[in-house]
């Protein structure tokens, strides 16, 4: 593997990839990893300056928002949307979709984002994350963008990709021809090509669930625990959960494991939301070799209803998931 290859050279080199000829892709490409270069800078100063804690401010799901859930939303929205070639943006911290008028009717792409996914985790130095998903729009070109731009199956996703600001920086992203991993170096300020065509072990031993809703879970997930917690006569899989799905999930990718967040009576249809969690982690998962669904259904296969819909989730290596279905 060549570990002087950058993000930027490997854009380039994969243009023929992108169904673009125009360059307008790569350059919302470039976009998303200016913006992830600014927010690992300031994530990696939170203790230092006063950017932790609750702003004062909920977002539509009546959730309290952080300093830094906005600061990385204006951040990603910015760098988005000034690069002239999106339509429409649907952010979890923003009400509704976005709409970008005047030359922005022209351009073709909508991009969904999680800003900073596990932003309660800030405040106790954990690894935090940012979610993107990006369609082609389905509604004429020269027109301001509709909902059905953004309500689209995640079968249609053209990319999807997170960063993880952990012990580094990474940017891990899919253009439905396998999964790339780039490393960021703080010191000059460059992604390098870390993770080339990352495969998710067929199988694993790791288990990633919040535990304490054990008891609102469906029956066929208490047993499929149980069943953790027993399976190999008696030596059981080890439980790994640290509450942001980004890094719970990178880390099952990398060594093989199962991440669940199942619905249950207080979350009733699951916490987290179809278009920018579950859709862009779920297309990452089928390029990688895994598998994701959302109890019965393919995650990529739903048909979304509203852009800030709710989903159970399971995601990760194929034969753990396909254990899982044969309990539901
Ligand atoms: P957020 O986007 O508001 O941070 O919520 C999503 C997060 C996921 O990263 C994480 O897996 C989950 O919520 C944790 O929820 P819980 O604390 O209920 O286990
Ligand atoms: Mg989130």
């Amino acid at each position: 593997m060549n570990k002087n290859r950058t993000l930027g050279e490997f854009i380039i080199e994969n243009q023929k990839h992108y169904q673009a000829t125009s360059g307008e892709f790569s350059r919302l490409l470039s976009a998303i990893k200016l913006a992830a270069k600014i927010v690992s800078h300031k994530i990696n100063k939170a203790g230092l300056i006063d950017i932790v804690g609750y702003s004062g401010s909920t977002n539509i799901q009546g959730e309290d928002q952080q300093k830094l859930d906005i600061y990385t939303n204006d951040v990603f929205i910015n760098a988005i949307t000034n690069r002239e070639v999106v339509c429409g943006v649907v952010s979890e911290e923003n009400d509704d979709f976005i709409i970008l008028n005047d030359n922005a009717l022209h351009n073709k792409y909508v991009v969904l984002i999680d800003p900073l996914d596990g932003s309660s985790n800030i405040d106790v130095n954990v690894p935090v994350g940012t979610i993107f998903s990006i369609y082609k729009r389905v509604t004429p070109i020269g027109t301001p963008v509709k909902k059905e731009d953004f309500l689209q199956k995640g079968n249609k996703q053209v990319a999807a990709g997170y960063i993880i600001y952990g012990t580094s920086t990474m940017l891990v992203f899919t253009t439905g021809n396998g999964v790339n991993g780039f490393t960021l170096n703080p010191a000059i300020g460059s992604f390098y090509l870390s993770h080339s065509d990352i495969k998710i072990p067929s199988n694993g031993n790791i288990y990633s669930v919040n535990e304490g809703n054990y008891y609102h879970f469906p029956q066929g997930i208490k047993e499929y625990l149980k069943y953790c917690q027993e399976v190999k006569a008696g030596v059981a899989y080890t439980a790994r959960y640290i509450g942001s799905m980004v890094a719970d999930f990178h880390r099952n990718m990398i060594k093989g494991g199962i991440y669940m967040y199942p619905n249950c009576n207080a979350n009733y249809q699951g916490k987290l939301r179809l278009l920018y969690e579950c859709n862009p982690i779920a297309f990452i998962t089928e390029q990688a070799g895994g598998k994701a669904i959302s109890g019965l259904q393919r995650v990529l296969d739903m048909q979304p209803l509203e852009i800030h819909e709710r989903s159970p989730f399971y995601c990760g290596s194929i034969k753990m998931v396909e254990k899982l279905e044969s309990f539901l």
